[in-house]
């Protein structure tokens, strides 16, 4: 049995991307394992957020980790910003951070690019990130292949912090899904899936209705090479395309390049769109049930206080280590 823990930010409603690459395996990793799954409030504010659309945002992900299949029995769900103990060890992962490697974080570049100003919370989300992982004692994170990285300087900070301040924090290890972990835009298939990503077109949301699905399918960019074939580099579109197929469908994606040899990018798109709809559809419908549900505060009210509970505990002996505060 691992301890998992992962996170997701209420920046919208999460894409097929985080569904595909991370949130499906928080489900199956449910199974054997004690499951720790957060919605990382304060990650999402180290951009420019409008109140009403993060409180929003914050209540559909809630529902959405239910449909998709988060068990609250087995699981514990909770915000970021009600366990005090996240923005109490990112300060001290903060400070055992250098800026240097910060600064050389992709996310931190890519998000930073062509801004005139941008917030020092954008600079230190990874250590803040590393707080989150580490207060659980985390052994497993299931993430998507963007944040390799960040996961690389979490286990940096612990392997510092424990080697100068005695063993502390459990040095946990990435779990990055071998198909799905970078689902690419679909109008710019060089680009991952954003949430954030200003062309519409560009990224499926899993409240998508089947109508938005079908149509922004059918308009993915391909080639005009018209043959259905997995080459990432030479086909993004159509290799994009084949690993979404692959996922919703469970075929292969070798079994689904010889299904479709003969046939053309239009019956393949329907064929992919239909593919998307039977895995969605199901969790919208549950998603609507739950939406509405006084159940819903009670799981994150449960979720919130076990999760204090474990937090408080890891934070108390790094304070300790660190020899900040009184101690008897
Ligand atoms: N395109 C993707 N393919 C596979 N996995 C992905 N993830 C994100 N995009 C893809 C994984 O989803 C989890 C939750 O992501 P996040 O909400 O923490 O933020 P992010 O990684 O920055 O994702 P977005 O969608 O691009 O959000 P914005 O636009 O707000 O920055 C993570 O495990 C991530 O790896």
């Amino acid at each position: 049995m691992a301890k998992i823990f992962s996170g997701v930010q209420p920046t919208s409603i999460p894409t097929l991307g985080n569904y595909l690459g991370a949130m499906r395996n928080f489900v199956t990793l449910q199974d054997g394992n004690e499951c720790i799954y957060c919605i990382v409030d304060e990650h999402a504010i180290t951009v420019p957020q409008d109140p009403k659309e993060i409180q929003k945002n914050i209540h559909n992900l809630a529902a959405l980790y239910l449909a998709m299949g988060i068990d609250p029995k087995r699981s514990i769900l909770f915000i970021q910003s009600e366990v005090p103990c996240h923005a109490q060890l990112g300060w001290i992962m903060q400070c055992v951070s250098y800026m240097g490697e910060l600064e050389r974080m992709t996310q931190f570049k890519d998000k930073s690019k062509g801004k005139q100003s941008v917030s020092a919370g954008l600079l230190t989300y990874p250590p803040l990130m590393a707080a989150d992982i580490l207060l659980y004692q985390t052994e497993l994170v299931p993430v998507g292949a963007d944040q390799k990285q960040h996961l690389e300087l979490t286990r940096d900070l612990a392997e510092r912090f424990n080697k100068k301040y005695g063993q502390v924090f459990t040095v946990p290890e990435p779990y990055i899904p071998p198909v799905g972990a970078r689902i690419m835009s679909l109008a710019e298939p060089t680009k991952k899936m954003s949430k954030s990503d200003t062309n519409r077109k560009a990224t499926i949301f899993t409240l998508d209705s089947e109508k938005e699905i079908l149509k922004k399918i059918k308009s993915a960019t391909t080639d005009d090479e018209a043959s259905i074939r997995y080459d990432r580099e030479a086909k993004p579109g159509v290799s994009n395309l084949l690993d979404i197929f692959s996922l919703c469908s469970g075929r292969s994606v070798d079994e689904l390049v010889t299904a479709y040899q003969n046939k053309g990018y239009g019956e393949f798109k329907t064929d992919v769109a239909e593919s998307v709809i039977n895995v969605l559809s199901p969790i919208q419908e549950r998603y609507h049930n739950l939406i509405e549900s006084d159940e819903l505060d009670e799981i994150l009210d449960e979720g919130a206080e076990k999760a204090y509970a474990m937090a408080k505990k890891t934070l108390s002996e790094s304070e300790q280590a660190l020899g900040i505060g009184r101690r008897n």
